[in-house]
């Protein structure tokens, strides 16, 4: 039987052996990749950040848990791209995804990436530490019809007004914004002028189908 509490400690220790083993493991004996996801995986990283917080870890162990969550999420992602893969109807729907300038977390946003590839999307995901330049040679180059920005510190959530701003200085206003991460809510998003707010991974994709016209 899945032993979440025990996954949750292998995270924890950034053991990335035994997160995979144990997240192959609970998929092996039927468990949905959802919970796995969320009582294995994302249980464990909520503890690190609570620890984090109060400086009982630090940077190179939130590493190597984060590190750890990368593991397990890599046994899921062929999962989660592949949920809903027969929708192709979504396929010519085109979601560019980063991280905004000064922000290096990309554990979320790369749920939110394997989440829309599932649903059907065609995902350009642009990494971490990404300036409105950036966004736009990007939008330039895959004409996307949504972008969605994460942030998880809120000394970088306000870049993504910066983002957003500069898309509408320079007319490009057929874009959707999609914005998330730890620390935004629906009214940091409707301050900045962003089209809608996702509070997880599936709020995201519900969000970015709602654009599309699909919900
Ligand atoms: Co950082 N960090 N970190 N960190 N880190 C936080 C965010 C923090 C809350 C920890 C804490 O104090 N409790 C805190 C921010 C405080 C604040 O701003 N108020 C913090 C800090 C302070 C820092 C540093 C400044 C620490 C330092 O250097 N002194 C530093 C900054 C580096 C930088 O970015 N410039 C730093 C560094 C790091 C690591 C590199 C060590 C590592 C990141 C590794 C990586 O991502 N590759 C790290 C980690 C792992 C965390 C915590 C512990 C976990 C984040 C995470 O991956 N969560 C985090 C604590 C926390 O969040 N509780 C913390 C799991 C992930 C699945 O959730 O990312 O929230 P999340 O994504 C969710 C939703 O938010 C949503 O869907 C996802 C799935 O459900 N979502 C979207 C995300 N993006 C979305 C986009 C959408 C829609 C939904 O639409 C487009």
């Amino acid at each position: 039987m899945a032993d979440y509490a025990q996954m949750n400690q292998y995270l924890y220790e950034g053991n990335a052996a035994e997160v995979e083993r144990m997240t192959k493991e609970a998929l092996a004996e039927g468990r949905i990749v959802q919970e796995v996801l969320t009582e294995g995986l994302i249980a464990g990283m909520a503890v690190v950040g609570e620890d984090f917080k109060y400086n009982i870890l630090y940077v190179p162990e939130v590493l190597i848990a984060a590190r750890a969550m990368k593991a397990g999420m890599a046994v899921l992602k062929p999962l989660l791209a592949a949920r809903d893969a027969e929708d192709a109807s979504n396929k010519a729907s085109v979601l560019l995804m980063g991280t905004v300038r000064g922000d290096l977390h990309d554990i979320g946003k790369n749920l939110v990436c394997m989440m829309a590839e599932g649903a059907g999307f065609e995902v350009h995901d642009i990494g971490v530490d990404q300036s409105v330049e950036k966004f736009m040679a990007a939008a330039d180059k895959y004409e996307p019809q949504i972008i969605g920005m994460s942030a998880l510190l809120t000394t970088t959530m306000t870049y993504m007004k910066t983002v957003i701003d500069g898309f509408e200085a320079d007319g490009r206003t057929d874009v959707k914004f999609a914005v998330g991460g730890a620390p935004i809510s629906q009214m940091f998003a409707d301050e900045i002028g962003a089209d809608g707010y996702g509070t997880d991974a599936s709020s995201a994709v519900e969000l970015f189908l709602k654009f599309i016209g699909h919900l």
